[in-house]
């Protein structure tokens, strides 16, 4: 992967284009693309197509997706199937015909069945039902993984599909109803601290499982994987542990200083019991994460703390 390369990070904007892009930057990429969603809406073919024929990138990391927590999978399903459907097929199919080299498709971890057994490795995709909650931007990642597939089968293109676990950073979205598990408590650790209230609100039972990586490390890994996989078969990237939501919440509220209650609001959906990726094929390859929970979420409170206070700036 030449330093001059073009290449066009769709969703730059996002937890992990950001991240990829700042990658990118230490690492001496001087031809990145760049559009923000106003620039560029990823859901209109026709600006895709004329994006794709005036720039011609040759590698395309398609970070762009409408993402979010269990509540905002559970409250707008029809969003999330349309708008994600539509961004990857427009951008599979421009980067093909418009002649990119490669491109990298990030899928999810809740493509897998809800029951999966556990650590989950890429084979048990398509083995058995997916978790209600966010079935439908499951069925739009599988059906990503699938047109990679094909379009590699049937055109040679060198399209690969990584799989990260839940992730969290700097970037991240803290909105306290549609983001996911960790911005959601830290910030709601932080304001009770801030507010003198004795009592947090933790959605579920605490007992599902979730693994967590820094978006740092699957930035490192994407690069990675540009550089050395070429395959039709997906690539898990995790950190190799999990942790209880309730564990989860004491290392946050330990993280933020907050000396108050927990109190687990179970009319709260718990998803799916446990997600933890079985990553032995990209270790096997030979990268690892660097970047421990304990240290991720700190960096990510600080984070937000400086985040804040340019707001209030
Ligand atoms: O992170 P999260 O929203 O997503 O929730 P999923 C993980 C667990 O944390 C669930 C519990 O059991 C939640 O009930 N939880 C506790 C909370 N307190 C909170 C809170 O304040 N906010 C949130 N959001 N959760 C998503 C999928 O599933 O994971 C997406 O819906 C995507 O499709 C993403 O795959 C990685 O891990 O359950």
């Amino acid at each position: 992967m030449s330093k001059d390369a073009r290449i066009f990070v769709a969703g730059h904007r996002g937890l992990v284009g950001s991240a990829i892009v700042r990658r990118l930057q230490v690492e001496g990429h001087g031809n990145i693309l760049l559009r923000s969603s106003a620039d560029l809406d990823l859901r209109n073919q026709a600006a895709v197509e004329r994006f794709f024929t005036q720039e011609r990138p040759e590698l395309v990391i398609l970070a762009a997706a409408k993402v979010g927590g269990i509540h905002a999978n559970n409250t707008y399903p029809a969003d999330f199937i349309r708008d994600n459907l539509q961004i990857q097929t427009n951008v599979i199919d421009a980067a093909y015909r418009l002649g990119t080299r490669k491109l990298l498709f990030l899928g999810s971890s809740c493509i897998y069945p809800k029951y999966a057994p556990q650590p989950m490795n890429e084979d048990c995709l398509l083995t058995g039902p997916l978790e209600p909650t966010n079935e439908w931007y499951a069925i739009a990642k599988i059906a990503g993984v699938k047109m990679c597939q094909a379009y590699r089968r049937q055109y040679q293109f060198d399209a690969i599909c990584a799989m990260p676990t839940n992730l969290y950073g700097p970037g991240d979205n803290f909105d306290l109803n549609n983001s996911h598990v960790l911005p959601a408590l830290l910030r709601k650790f932080h304001e009770s601290k801030q507010q003198g209230l004795d009592e947090v609100v933790v959605w579920g039972t605490g007992t599902p499982r979730r693994e967590f990586l820094h978006v740092d490390d699957l930035a490192d890994a994407c690069l990675f994987l540009l550089r050395e996989y070429s395959s039709d078969h997906p690539v898990n990237i995790g950190w190799g542990e999990d942790v209880s939501i309730l564990e989860l919440a004491r290392l946050i509220q330990e993280i933020v200083g907050f000396s108050g209650q927990l109190r687990f609001d179970t009319s709260k959906p718990d998803g799916t019991p446990r997600k933890l990726l079985d990553t032995s094929r990209l270790r096997d390859l030979g990268w690892r994460p660097k970047i421990p929970l304990r240290e991720g979420v700190a960096a990510t409170y600080r984070w937000l703390l400086a985040h804040l206070s340019e707001r209030r700036g």
